[in-house]
C-alpha cells in the first residue's frame, strides 16, 4: 500500500465540475502523489464512478473523500473520512460515521481508510456552513490540532480553507505542535509563491478550484511544493 506519510501534494477534483480528458490527464500525468475526488454536497454515485474509471487510466494514486453515503463505490486506493472537529453537530464528528459502519461494516476495508480531523476555517464557505462549524480562535485551533493527535490519534489534521487562502502563521503554529499526525492545507492556492508557503509547515498541500480556473497556474503548484523541505522535523 501507498506510503500516504511521504505525500507532499494532492489535486482535489469536485464531481460537479466537468473537466475535459485533456485537462485530467495533465493533472493525472503531473506527478502529483495523488488525486482526490471530493465535493461538500449533492455528489451523485454516478459522478464519481465516472471520475474512478477516468482516473484509473493513470497511474496517480486515487482517493475518494467520502461526503455523502449514496455516494460511495468499490475501486478508489483510499477512502478519506472526514471528522469535522469545530461542527456544532455531532453528526459531522461521529454519528454518519457510526451509521455508516453499522450499515456497511462488513464490506469496509478498514486499511484503505484514513480519518482527517477537519477544521473548518473560512466561515464563507460552503463546507464550513454545511458542516454547521463554529468560528474559532487561533488558540482553540492549536487545541484542535492536539486533541486530533494525542486523544484521536488521527492520521490526518486538515486545515480547511476551501476558497480563500489561509493564515501561513497558524498553520506553522499547528505543523510544531503536531508529530504523529500529518497536517494537511488545503484553501486558496493560485500561484507558486502560494504554494510554497504553506509547503513549509505543512506536510500535504492540497490544491482544488485552481484546477478549473488556470488548469496551467494549478500544475506548476505541483513543483513548487515538491521543491521545498517542510521546515520542521519530527515526522
Ligand atoms: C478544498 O482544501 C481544498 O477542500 C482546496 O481548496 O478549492 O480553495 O483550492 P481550494
Amino acid at each position: 500500500m501507498e506510503d500516504y506519510r511521504m505525500w507532499r501534494h494532492i489535486f482535489k477534483l469536485d464531481p460537479n465540475k466537468p473537466i475535459d480528458d485533456e485537462s485530467l490527464e495533465k493533472i493525472c500525468e503531473s506527478g502529483t502523489d495523488a488525486v482526490i475526488v471530493g465535493g461538500t454536497d449533492d455528489v451523485t454515485l454516478d459522478q464519481v464512478l465516472d471520475l474512478l474509471a477516468r482516473i484509473r487510466r493513470y497511474e496517480v494514486t486515487c482517493i475518494l473523500e467520502v461526503s455523502n453515503l449514496s455516494a460511495v463505490t468499490p475501486g478508489y486506493d483510499f477512502y478519506f473520512i472526514p471528522m469535522v472537529l469545530n461542527t456544532e453537530n455531532p453528526k459531522w464528528l461521529i454519528d454518519y460515521h457510526q451509521q455508516a459502519v453499522k450499515e456497511y461494516g462488513e464490506f469496509i476495508e478498514w486499511e484503505e481508510l484514513k480519518a482527517e480531523g477537519y477544521i473548518m476555517l473560512n466561515p464563507e464557505s460552503k463546507a464550513y456552513q454545511w458542516t454547521d462549524s463554529k468560528q474559532v480562535t487561533d488558540e482553540d485551533v492549536i487545541a484542535y490540532a492536539q486533541v486530533a493527535e494525542h486523544l484521536m490519534h488521527l492520521p490526518f489534521v486538515y486545515m480547511e480553507y476551501s476558497g480563500t487562502y489561509g493564515d501561513v502563521k497558524l498553520v506553522e503554529r499547528v505543523s510544531e505542535e503536531l508529530d504523529q499526525s500529518l497536517l494537511i492545507y488545503g484553501g486558496g492556492i493560485t500561484t507558486k509563491a502560494e504554494a510554497r508557503d504553506m509547503a513549509r509547515h505543512a506536510d500535504i498541500v492540497v490544491v482544488g478550484n485552481i484546477i478549473y480556473e488556470n488548469l496551467n497556474a494549478a500544475l506548476r503548484t505541483v513543483h513548487a511544493v515538491h521543491s521545498v523541505e517542510k521546515i520542521k522535523g519530527g515526522k
